[in-house]
């Protein structure tokens, strides 16, 4: 072992490829049917200029169910003799609340709760406002911007119809399909997540129409004050204060991916024979920042943002804080499936932060000055990707589960060209979801051997798993394993853990037993 430390078959970082080091040139923009683009492409492409594309508006499951849609609809009595049911557009008292919230100077969170409310009836005596309440109310009064944000996210939010004016497609389970939109756009449809406008996104029980979707409306951001709901609304409120500013250029392109793979697309893990590719391992940074310009992985969870909107603060969460633009992919995002994963390009990051789960807090607000591509998208490239979740950790160590994770990994790191930049990634499935660090390293360097990628890992500060990996990376390098031989090793390790219960050894101790027997007893 003394010698397998002592010398490296890690990558220095510079060699690691990223989006910002690379001249390839996209292609001009363009729509297809799978990918949906909500401005116009001719405009764009000839005079780079941004202007929504004119479309169809559907009213189905397949779009998005837009709040200014003729469909959505309230319904109230009318006539006193014989009274009957007349309906009217939901959106002439959305728009009615909006604007008079927007022409006021301030508006107070009992205003905003008013405005909610008289948009969601329903949820009258349901709905809370004291984490917003709470939150208004703690913040210095120096740093108090938020009665005169309030009006002018209202006034964002009432743009809608001008803006978005073409169906947006539900990015469904078991499709391919990506979604093209302007930044501009994705703010207007925050802010009218902020005031609670989307329909029938409210109910998300078992048999509802979108209990397959993440929720959307803000509601949950609003009640049930924590320290957390502090520091998540200052980053929330940070971003809508940074689009809403007149001085502001929000003027980028953002991709939305649906990528899912058949099963036939799927690697025969048993006879792949590559080796594993470039690795560097780093205990200090973060994926995020360091990572920046590479696929970045998101631990995320199937419904895409997690607990973004409740109390959730681990790594998928403290991404959207930082990237709010993310947070839009729950409007039209189906649940992933085990062959699914989502890429988000082009996202900007407006803060900065420290902490983690309960000592997050918000660290103030960021200027990004990342590269664009052609298509006007900055050279952020997210990769959300959901583990497992183990509540018996034993059940990691069955072969299923582990082709699971190596399919899963593989669908969201397989390229298509030479262009992709390498992967930053760390203990993927290994905090809220109870994973192994050691197995879950090795199935994502599995993974990124088969697609034939390099992988920057970020231990997050454990010095033990990286001089673990680094060790064991060392020795299935030099020893020329490919990624049959560790499947292999993988399923006997399952075996003898199985056999006596809970495994006496770690993954990367029984490894490099079976892969030099003889140096292991050193
Ligand atoms: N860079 C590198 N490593 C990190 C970072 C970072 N920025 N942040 C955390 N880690 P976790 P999971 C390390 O628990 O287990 C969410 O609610 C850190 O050591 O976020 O896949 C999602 O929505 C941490 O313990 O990921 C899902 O529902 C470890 O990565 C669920 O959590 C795992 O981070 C996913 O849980």
């Amino acid at each position: 072992p003394e010698r397998e430390q002592d010398s490296s078959s890690c990558s220095q970082f510079s060699d690691l490829k990223k989006l910002t080091s690379q001249s390839s040139k996209l292609r001009s923009l363009t729509f297809s049917k799978i990918h949906t683009v909500l401005i116009d492409v001719p405009t764009f492409n000839k005079e780079g200029r941004i202007k929504p594309v004119e479309g169809n508006r559907f009213w189905g499951a397949d779009h998005v169910k837009m709040p200014f849609s003729q469909c959505n609809e309230i319904g109230k009595p009318s006539g006193i003799f014989k009274p009957t049911w007349t309906t009217r557009p939901k959106w002439e008292s959305i728009d009615k609340q909006l604007k008079s919230l927007a022409r006021m100077k301030q508006v107070s969170v009992k205003e905003v709760e008013e405005a909610i409310i008289k948009i969601n009836p329903k949820y009258k005596d349901k709905w809370t406002f004291d984490a917003l309440a709470s939150f208004v109310k703690c913040i210095p009064k120096e740093e108090n911007y938020f009665p005169v944000l309030f009006p002018k996210i209202a006034a964002l939010a009432v743009r809608l119809p001008e803006l978005v004016r073409k169906g947006i497609p539900m990015l469904k389970s078991g499709k391919t399909a990506a979604i093209t939109l302007s930044q501009v756009q994705i703010s207007c449809l925050l802010a009218n997540a902020f005031f609670c406008t989307f329909p029938h996104r409210n109910m998300l029980k078992p048999g509802s129409e979108y209990h397959s979707y993440p929720s959307i409306n803000f509601s949950s951001l609003f009640w049930k004050w924590s320290e957390r709901k502090k520091e998540k609304l200052r980053a929330i409120m940070h971003y809508f204060k940074v689009v809403t500013d007149k001085d502001n250029k929000l003027d980028g392109l953002v991709t939305f991916e649906r990528r899912c793979l058949e099963n036939t697309d799927m690697p025969d893990w048993k006879s792949s024979q590559e080796k594993l590719n470039k690795l560097h391992i780093r205990s200090d940074g973060s994926i995020e920042t360091e990572g920046a310009g590479m696929l970045q992985v998101d631990f995320a969870s199937s419904l895409i943002g997690g607990g973004i909107l409740g109390s959730g603060l681990v790594q998928e969460e403290i991404l959207f804080l930082l990237n709010p633009e993310l947070i839009v992919s729950r409007l039209f995002t189906e649940k992933l499936g085990d062959n699914e994963c989502l890429i988000i390009t082009g996202t900007q990051k407006f803060s900065m932060y420290s902490g983690f789960g309960d000592s997050f807090e918000w660290a103030g607000p960021y200027e990004d000055h990342l590269e664009r591509d052609e298509w006007c998208r900055r050279k952020r490239q997210i990769l959300a990707i959901d583990a497992l979740n183990f509540k018996d950790g034993k059940e990691q160590f069955k072969m299923d589960c582990i082709t699971r994770e190596l399919n899963k990994a593989y669908c969201g790191f397989f390229g298509r060209d030479d262009g992709d930049p390498d992967i930053a990634t760390g203990k993927w499935g290994c905090g809220a979801f109870h994973g192994d660090p050691q197995l879950k390293a090795l199935i994502q360097l599995m993974a990124a051997a088969k697609a034939k990628r390099g992988l920057a890992f970020f231990t997050f500060g454990d010095e033990d798993l990286q001089q673990d990996l680094e060790r064991i990376h060392h020795l299935l390098v030099s020893e020329g394993v490919t990624v049959e031989k560790l499947y292999r090793l993988l399923e006997k390790f399952c075996t003898t853990t199985r056999l006596h219960a809970v495994s006496q050894m770690s993954l990367f101790d029984f490894i490099r037993r079976e892969v030099r027997p003889s140096r292991s007893q050193l």
